[in-house]
């Protein structure tokens, strides 16, 4: 077994990394744990940095754990791999949950986590793509992330390359009118190399979405704007992962994920509460979650 030289063996071996090429090998009670330890990170990560984003975190826990254990092709050892699969944070302020799962990947150490958001640190606040290993985009500007994937699908086909585009983004992020015009650039371009998946929380930095400015009918407007729309339940990575082999079969037009999923999933007090969109955990705060998520 090799574990690639960037990686703490400790935290990767659970994950069954057996070759150069990111294993495709975990089993769903492996991927369960990762999940677990990856929502101990954001806690930890946040907590100590006393500020970030852990809410819209937490509810993407299972979606970047079915990317990045079991769907991307991908290589830890070797981030700028021309045939790597692209994942893009649109919603950049999940920058916790993004580090967290590429130090479990073993893209950096899991020991580094705990810089967050300090000076000179690779981890900053929200993503850089100059300086942490394994971060596609700059992101945290919100409404970007679908255009920029667009263009990286259009380089692939282009390039004649067979990797596959996957770009995250935020629901109450579809509120940024960019995101409409990506949208329907994609499905003019029949875009099929990528999937968008929106972590749908129903929430966003000052409460729910219905009140800042109403999406529904959401899944009719990705629709009508000519995609292919899958709907999950996202916390649950067998209906994820069921969804990501779909979205590969569809020909000749993007595919939208929408997973259906909880703000601060995992911690009771977090659950459905807008306050740690922002906030991060108190020292007494975060020893209650760390327990809820023994
Ligand atoms: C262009 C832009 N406008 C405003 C913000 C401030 N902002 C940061 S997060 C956020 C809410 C995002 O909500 P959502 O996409 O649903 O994220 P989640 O609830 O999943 O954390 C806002 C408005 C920003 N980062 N970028």
């Amino acid at each position: 077994m090799s574990v690639p030289e960037t990686g703490d063996p400790k935290s990767t071996s659970v994950n069954n990394i057996e070759a150069e090429v990111f294993s495709l090998s975990a089993s769903e009670a492996e991927m369960e744990a990762t999940a677990k330890r990856l929502r101990r990170h954001i806690i930890t990560m946040t907590g100590k940095a006393g500020s970030g984003h852990p809410g819209g975190s937490l509810s993407a826990v299972e979606i970047l754990t079915a990317l990045y254990f079991k769907v991307l092709r991908h290589k830890p050892s070797d981030p700028q791999w021309t045939d790597r699969d692209r994942f893009i944070l649109s919603k950049g302020h999940a920058a916790p949950l993004l580090y967290a799962t590429l130090a479990e990947c073993g893209y950096f150490p899991v020991a580094e986590l705990t810089t967050l958001r300090q000076m000179d640190s690779r981890l900053q606040g929200h993503t850089d793509r100059t300086i942490t290993p394994g971060v596609e985009m700059s992101a945290g500007a919100l409404g970007q992330g679908l255009s920029f994937g667009i263009g990286v699908a259009l380089a692939g086909r282009l390039d004649e390359q067979d990797y596959r585009v996957y770009v995250l983004l935020g629901d109450g992020e579809c509120d940024e009118g960019q995101v409409w015009e990506a949208a329907m650039a994609a499905a003019h371009f029949k875009v099929d190399n990528l999937a968008a998946i929106v972590d749908n929380n129903g929430q966003q930095i000052d409460g729910w979405n219905r009140d800042v400015m109403n999406l529904d009918p959401f899944p009719r407007k990705w629709e009508t704007f000519g995609w292919k729309v899958i709907e999950v339940d996202g916390h649950s990575i067998p209906q994820l992962l069921n969804a990501f082999g779909r979205a590969k079969q569809v020909k000749g037009q993007p595919t939208v994920i929408i997973a259906h999923t909880i703000k601060g999933k995992g911690v009771s007090f977090m659950e459905n509460n807008p306050d740690f969109h922002g906030t991060a955990p108190n020292a007494i705060e975060v020893d209650l979650a760390l327990k809820e998520l023994e």
